[in-house]
């Protein structure tokens, strides 16, 4: 993993020998999975400790819930809810990146120690945060968005969504460059659940490699949402509420992980942790398959197979924690 090298100073895009598991801390009343469980300052800040002991290698901290029909907070109020939390991980040492729409909060966040800025909005919502994420030289996760929700999932139809999500991503993309962004600190994320259906969605996971394509690191942010339940609803049944969608969620993460993803952005980490190591220890078995006695895969050793974003031989170690044996 690269490292800040100061406080608030931010230096180059944060990589995993695999697929990063990104933690999620809404210190927020009302998003739709967690809303309200870590709403104060301490609470959140444990609660990210936490997910980095379970295995996340870094945490998402948001201030704002982006659920379709809910309110935007003020600005006041989400600095004073993200920026004191983002200050107690930094100063623990984790690895933050920060989600929010405004340039604001951004720049205050990363001037907070914040490593990465993660934006649902890819730099639509606010005019400033290009400028502000290009002069800070912070790396920036650019989601697939079509404007605020405040209908319901407004503006969902597509007639291929693969193709349009990959142009409107990619004309983001262009837009990020012209505003100053280095192209090495460019994260895409096809933005599951934004202005599509669960079978949008589902297509998109099916065809990641057509994302890839953009030639930037994939984030893949599927935890709990709504096209989970569907899938374990089936065409009748009621989907199950967002909290128990956490096994179906991992089932996301080994498919993301196999498909080269750089993190996948989860609520409840530990069942993802082993699901990318899992994905990884296969890709490893077949390295070893192309490559007879390089040994069954160390996950601890750097990967082989440097394309994409997926095991680059540079990175150090994974931080994930050893398991006590016999822990379940
Ligand atoms: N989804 C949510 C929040 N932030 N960030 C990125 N990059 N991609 C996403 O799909 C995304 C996000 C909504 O989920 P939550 O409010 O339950 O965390």
């Amino acid at each position: 993993m690269s490292k800040q090298s100061g406080r608030g100073r931010v230096v180059g895009l944060p990589q995993w020998d695999r697929c990063a598991v990104m933690g999620v801390v809404n210190v927020t009343p009302d998003s739709f999975s967690d809303g309200g469980r870590w709403f104060d300052t301490t609470a959140a800040v444990k609660h990210g400790l936490h997910l980095v002991a379970e295995g996340a290698d870094l945490v998402d901290v948001g201030g704002e819930s982006t659920r379709p029909g809910a309110t935007r907070v003020d600005e006041a109020e989400e600095l004073r809810r993200v920026v004191p939390v983002v200050r107690g991980l930094a100063s623990e040492g984790v690895v933050v990146s920060v989600d929010t729409m405004r340039a604001s909060v951004a720049a205050r966040a990363l001037a907070a120690g914040a490593a990465l800025v993660n934006d649902v909005s890819g730099g639509l919502a606010d005019p400033a945060m290009i400028p502000a994420v290009a002069d800070a030289g912070a790396p920036f996760v650019v989601m697939h968005w079509r404007g605020f929700l405040e209908g319901g999932n407004v503006r969902g139809d597509y007639a291929d969504v693969v193709a349009e999500v990959v142009d409107e991503l990619h004309a983001r993309v262009d837009a990020v460059l012209a505003g100053g962004v280095s192209p090495d600190r460019i994260v895409v994320d096809p933005g599951l659940g934004f202005s599509k259906e669960a079978d949008h969605d589902l297509t998109l996971l099916a065809h990641l490699d057509r994302l890839h394509s953009l030639g930037h690191p994939l984030l893949v942010a599927a935890s709990r949402k709504r096209f989970l339940g569907r899938v374990l609803a089936g065409p009748e049944g009621a989907p199950p509420p967002a909290r128990e969608r956490d096994a179906a969620t991992a089932a996301v993460s080994a498919l993301a992980a196999q498909a080269g993803a750089w993190a996948v952005r989860v609520h409840e980490v530990r069942a993802t942790a082993d699901a990318v190591q899992v994905a990884r220890a296969v890709e490893g078995a077949r390295d070893e398959r192309r490559t007879p006695g390089a040994g069954v895969p160390d996950p601890a050793r750097p990967a082989t197979d440097a394309s994409g974003a997926h095991g680059r031989p540079d990175a150090p170690a994974p931080s994930h924690p050893p398991r006590a044996e016999g822990a379940r």
